[in-house]
């Protein structure tokens, strides 16, 4: 059975056909694991809930997340192979403009999918990956998983970690070290969204070129206004108004009032 076809740019679904296609050539790289692909499923039914667009509370979201990450003083960008095959060269350009390091943690980690991940992320323009083999030295305390091995040099002494498809026990012990944790989640009821310090429901895809704007637009406010931002952020509240968006999307469509998605605004 033939399994890659042309997608045909005038297809009414051909960027999210073309986003399937990037897994799947990265699964042929040994940078995805299957799992992703399934994991990247999850997320397109809720990307789908959201009328495939960024809403206002992401907006908000990733405002306070630019601001955050301009006052954190050691950011680290958190590399999974989902990230890396979708937004690799994007990541390494929000790490360039944050000054944030870039380090590969997996869940299905081996030194095979780092080393390629790490290939990946220096093709795009990357100087240094943290995390690779025995530099992953250190341990996040209280995890279990694969994910716990983090280099001493990055995650380990970051004060602020920017993850993106991941599951929720890291975030929770990442936040009971003390760091302030991003998270870019499609999902609002996730365990890794309702953990973080500010979590961005909005696909990486789109929400990363936005980060990349929102911290160009900041970089030159005070350090004053910039906790002002992320004082006035609160995530709980924010993922309420992601919850009420999608209520609300779903009783417009069943009223049968809702004929073009983009007609409706994000609640705030
Ligand atoms: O590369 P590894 O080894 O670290 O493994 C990565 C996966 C993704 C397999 C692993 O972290 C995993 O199993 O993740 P989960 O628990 O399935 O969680 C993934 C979350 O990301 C879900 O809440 C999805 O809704 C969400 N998600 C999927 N695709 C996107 C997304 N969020 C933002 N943008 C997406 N494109």
């Amino acid at each position: 059975m033939k399994e890659e076809i042309e997608i045909p740019p005038d297809h009414p679904r051909a960027e999210s056909l073309m986003i399937r296609e990037k897994l799947v050539m990265n699964y042929r790289l040994g940078i995805v694991v299957s799992q992703g692909l399934i994991a990247h499923g999850r997320g397109e039914a809720f990307d789908y809930l959201l009328g495939e667009r960024t809403i206002k509370p992401a907006f908000k979201a990733i405002t306070a997340s630019a601001a955050a990450m301009l006052l954190a003083k050691h950011p680290v960008i958190s590399v999974n192979g989902n990230s890396s095959a979708l937004v690799a060269k994007e990541l390494v350009e929000l790490a360039k403009i944050t000054g944030s390091k870039l380090e590969v943690n997996l869940f299905y980690r081996s030194i095979e999918r780092e080393i390629a991940i790490k290939r990946a992320l220096i093709d795009a323009g990357a100087e240094e990956v943290l995390g690779i083999g025995n530099r992953a030295s250190a341990r996040i305390p209280e995890l279990s998983s694969e994910r716990r091995k983090v280099d001493v040099r990055g995650i380990y002494s970051a004060d602020l970690v920017l993850l993106s498809l991941e599951d929720g026990d890291r975030t929770e012990a990442l936040r009971k070290m003390g760091k302030n944790v991003i998270a870019i989640d499609l999902n609002p009821l996730s365990r890794t969204a309702r953990y973080a310090s500010i979590t961005i429901v909005d696909n990486v895809v789109r929400a990363v070129p936005l980060l990349i704007n929102e911290v160009k637009r900041l970089k030159f406010k005070s350090e004053k206004e910039l906790l002002e931002i992320v004082r006035r952020f609160d995530n709980e509240k924010n993922l309420g108004y992601c919850i009420g968006f999608i209520a609300k999307r779903l009783m417009e469509i069943k009223k049968k009032k809702l004929l073009y998605p983009e007609t409706l605004e994000g609640s705030s």
